[in-house]
């Protein structure tokens, strides 16, 4: 559904204003929205997971790790797909209190696409490079959005997500190099004017939900804090916005309506999107594609 459309419809669960701005910066951050029971029960299920990435030496289809991981000492990067691994992650992707908030932004009828739960472990957790979303995924139209939870208290210095006030509305940077190599970054030197002035930093108390346009340019920066930062990403859609490549993260939920009703029509922007690599063939996950040339950037 086209931003127009969207507007035509009385949000529910945030203001006028929140919703005016998140169309305006390309980003929302909003806090206290989920509740201590909803954090006991995933940061519950995390810990399962977490307990379970002992036993792998190296990075596979369910976890990435961060250098420095062993048995003794897990490190993660990435639990990629969690609603694949725990019921608790699915119930809570297809919840209440979020699905909400995504109609408030995609329309009354909402579309799960995938979902992943970045890490930064204390004392190294890596940082992201500045990148768009939307071209590792593209939809028939924009209105795909990523909704992060803040597991736990999120400050400045754990590396919380950083965006690009306004970057949404400009044409998308390519995420190749100029060797034609998928990097899924924007060097500094190729970012937009005034990219300094408008960066700002996206924290939060645990429970806070921070809302991405899939254009936004996003990034963050290493955890060097003494403190944990999980960030659960749960993206979704207008029912009616059609992926046409094959998606990177799949699950067997992949597609399904958790808000309102199936789409009988697709809907197009007619701004297209650069294509990324076949996933098909597998998907590593972003820092791998990031690494290359890594210190140049933010
Ligand atoms: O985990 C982060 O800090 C950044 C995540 C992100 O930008 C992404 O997954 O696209």
């Amino acid at each position: 559904m086209l931003e127009a459309d969207v507007l035509k419809f009385t949000p529910e669960t945030m203001t006028t204003a929140q919703r005016q701005q998140f169309f305006a910066d390309g980003f929302l951050v909003l806090e206290d929205v989920i509740d201590e029971d909803w954090l006991k029960r995933l940061r519950t299920a995390t810990t399962e997971l977490v307990e379970a990435s002992r036993e792998v030496p190296e990075s596979d289809e369910r976890f990435v790790l961060e250098n420095g991981h062993s048995a003794a000492t897990p490190r993660l990067r990435r639990l990629t797909s969690p609603v694949s691994h725990h019921p608790t992650f699915w119930d809570f992707a297809a919840s209440q209190p979020i699905v909400d908030v995504a109609a408030d932004v995609c329309g009354p009828d909402v579309k799960f696409y995938h979902s992943k739960l970045n890490f930064k472990w204390p004392e190294g957790g890596q940082k992201f490079a500045w990148h768009h979303d939307i071209p590792a995924w593209p939809h028939t139209d924009y209105s795909p959005v990523t909704i992060g939870l803040y597991m736990e208290d999120c400050g400045v210095e754990q590396g919380p997500l950083l965006a690009i006030k306004g970057s949404h509305k400009q044409p998308l940077h390519s995420m190749y190099d100029r060797d034609g190599n998928w990097t899924l970054r924007i060097p500094d030197d190729d970012m937009p004017p005034d990219w300094q002035a408008n960066r700002t930093a996206l924290t939060g108390p645990a429970g806070s939900l921070v809302l991405l346009n899939c254009r936004v340019i996003h990034g963050s920066q290493a955890n060097m804090s003494p403190h944990m930062r999980p960030l659960l990403l749960n993206v979704y859609s207008s029912a009616d916005s059609m992926p046409y490549v094959f998606n990177p993260i799949p699950s067997p939920y992949d597609g399904t309506v958790v808000r309102g009703k199936k789409a009988d029509r697709s809907c197009h922007d007619p701004r297209g999107c650069e294509l990324p690599p076949d996933w098909s063939k597998g998907y590593v996950g972003p820092w791998q594609h990031q690494s290359a040339g890594q210190g140049r950037e933010q």
